[in-house]
């Protein structure tokens, strides 16, 4: 074959253009490979380290910065994040490294980060930071709201309400008379079995929010045992132990416990428990001629 260049024009074939038109292509898409880069179809990885890296969070205070990395195998372009609480979006400062200061509204903040790289692709990482706001609240309602109680029996079931707008962590209760202290039962609604000693016992309730507010109560519980012995005579039943045998030992007024005060007359008797309530028994009580005490009131 003759080379086209050593011919004269005379001598051009039609089919030597079509010769030098593939050598152009071959020659321009030859470059244009060597040029381009494989398309970027892997996503950044972004994490979020600061307040924490775990799923939740909880705060007393807003704004909160939140921080953390990002990477992928190109560049990362920009690190962004939006607030579903507050519909707030913004870009964090840096990329490899990025933080943001993000607004909180009371509650739970979903917040999610989204780092992209120079072809779009995307990455992202979320949290949930809770901001609570209030300080909790707990109270004593068994066995009474008052400060003080006088109780007949050990332990004692004490009972009560706590609350918070977040969450309470657990209601816990100390004794100071006997350095016993515990975590109750429940926390929007919690019991207790506390332990007395004879006299004054110092109770104290507390709570903790999620973010350690706390809150207290007290009850000052005098724990009475007392018992309610007699002897002598005892035809009208006024020894209370159930017979109407005269007696030269003391027995005891039967069922009888948590006395704080006695009287007696001839013929009867009357005690005061620490509960307030009043028992009667022997001649002259109401009903009268009861061996054994009966209830007959509340001490006002
Ligand atoms: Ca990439
Ligand atoms: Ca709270």
């Amino acid at each position: 074959m003759v080379n086209p260049a050593t011919r004269s024009q005379s001598e051009f074939r039609p089919n030597d253009w079509k010769v030098i038109v593939l050598a152009v292509l071959l020659i321009s898409a030859c470059g244009k490979d060597h040029d381009s880069k494989p398309r970027d179809v892997n996503s950044p990885t972004v994490t979020i380290d600061t307040p924490t890296t775990a799923a939740t969070f909880f705060t007393a205070s807003s704004p909160i910065t939140v921080a953390g990395t990002a990477s992928d195998n190109r560049t990362i372009a920009s690190v962004e994040w939006s607030n579903a609480a507050t519909s707030d979006t913004g870009t964090a400062t840096g990329t490899t490294t990025w933080s943001a200061s993000v607004a909180l509204a009371p509650g739970d903040n979903s917040i999610r980060v989204t780092a992209t790289d120079g072809a779009g692709n995307m990455g992202t990482a979320s949290i949930t930071i809770t901001l609570d706001t209030a300080q909790p609240m707990v109270t004593i309602d068994t066995p009474t709201t008052s400060l003080a109680y006088d109780s007949p029996i050990t332990p004692l079931t004490l009972g009560g309400t706590a609350w918070d707008d977040v969450g309470l962590i657990a209601v816990y209760w100390s004794n100071a008379a006997t350095g016993g202290t515990g975590i109750t039962s429940g926390t929007t609604t919690w019991s207790a079995s506390v332990d007395l000693i004879v006299g004054t016992n110092p109770i104290t309730v507390w709570t903790n929010d999620m973010v350690g507010n706390t809150a207290t109560d007290a009850i000052v519980v005098t724990l009475c045992l007392g018992t309610a012995l007699a002897w002598g005579e005892n035809g009208s039943g006024q020894l209370g132990d159930g017979t109407v045998t005269d007696s030269s030992m003391p027995v005891a007024a039967t069922g009888l416990t948590g006395v704080l005060e006695v009287a007696a007359g001839n013929l009867h008797a009357v005690a005061l428990l620490c509960d307030g309530t009043v028992w009667e028994w022997g001649s002259g009580s109401s009903p009268p001629a009861r061996s054994s005490p009966s209830l007959g009131g509340r001490w006002m």
